[in-house]
């Protein structure tokens, strides 16, 4: 296991890879020597992926799976290990987000983004934890975010799963530590994807004001998050457990200066 190749031998799971922060984290993985499993619900999804990394040189094993569906989840994981080898890394990268003020959110809706961003890793990290257990060890990277510190307009189940994800991060980490199991969360800032899209469009009051409230004075892309994962997910973070890494360019560490401030 080479510095260059901290991840030769590993086998990682990275959910909702098909583009976006996923599939940046994934490639950044598999660039540091792991063999790349990634996940989505829609299979045309993960067949365009699967070309996609292909082109770069990666053989992405690819599944079709819901993170919110327990039974399938249950069922898959062994397969996945069965057919590719023990799962060493997760990666609950999945997610959605609606932006709907709190006093128009229908129930069902604000359930289904806890159910993606919250049960999901829930779901998914319950299902690998067992075989890390067995084998003795293992990598857990949540997804978390500026909302699991901040609150926004419109983004309120978003936060409040975000939040969460947080805590649940802490709680593996309680649980699981102790069989040399390291849990951790990457807190992206404001990142270039389709997921942002409708707010980073020029002229959008909130794309000036991201720019304006992001010290490094830009979005991030998701390859500004490649590093950190591959961080977590090797034996450089076995002494770090609970801790949500955030990489933000610089947005948590400051209150902000008024737009006509240098
Ligand atoms: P994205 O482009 O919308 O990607 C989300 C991925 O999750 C997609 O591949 C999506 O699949 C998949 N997904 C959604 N529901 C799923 C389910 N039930 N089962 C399996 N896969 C599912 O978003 P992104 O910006 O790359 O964000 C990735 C993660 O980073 C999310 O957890 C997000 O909350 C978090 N994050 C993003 C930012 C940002 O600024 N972009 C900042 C902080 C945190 P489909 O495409 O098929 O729907
Ligand atoms: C929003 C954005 C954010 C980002 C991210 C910030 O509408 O505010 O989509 O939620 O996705 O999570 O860290």
């Amino acid at each position: 296991m080479s510095q260059a190749q901290p991840l030769t031998g590993k086998t990682a799971l990275v959910t909702g890879a098909t583009h976006g922060i996923g599939m940046a984290i994934a490639t950044g993985l598999a660039g540091a020597g792991a063999t790349i499993v990634v996940n989505d619900v829609f299979p045309e999804k993960l067949e365009a992926a699967g070309a996609e990394y292909a082109q770069n040189g990666i053989q992405a094993h690819t599944y079709e799976l819901d993170v919110t569906d327990e039974a399938a989840v249950e069922r898959a994981i062994p397969i996945i290990e069965e057919e590719v080898g023990p799962i060493d890394i997760l990666v609950n990268n999945a997610g959605i987000i609606k932006r709907i003020p709190i006093l128009e959110m229908p129930a069902d809706e604000y359930r289904e983004v806890l159910d993606v961003n919250l049960a999901g890793p829930f779901i998914m990290g319950r299902a690998v934890a067992k075989g890390m257990v067995e084998r003795g060890g293992g990598k857990i990277i949540n997804m978390c975010s500026m909302m699991s510190e901040l609150g926004r307009n419109t983004v309120s189940a978003y936060a409040a799963s975000k939040g969460g994800l947080k805590m649940l991060t802490r709680n593996m980490a309680t649980e699981w530590a102790r069989h040399n199991i390291q849990v951790n969360g990457i807190g992206p800032g404001y990142i270039a994807t389709a997921q942002t899209a409708p707010i980073r469009v020029d002229g959008h009051p909130f794309n000036d004001f991201i720019i304006g409230r992001t010290p490094a004075g830009r979005w991030g892309t998701p390859e500004d998050l490649a590093g950190t994962a591959v961080f977590l997910a090797s034996k450089a973070s076995d002494f770090v457990n609970g801790h949500v890494l955030y990489v933000d360019g610089g947005i948590l560490a400051t209150i902000g200066k008024p737009a006509n401030e240098e």
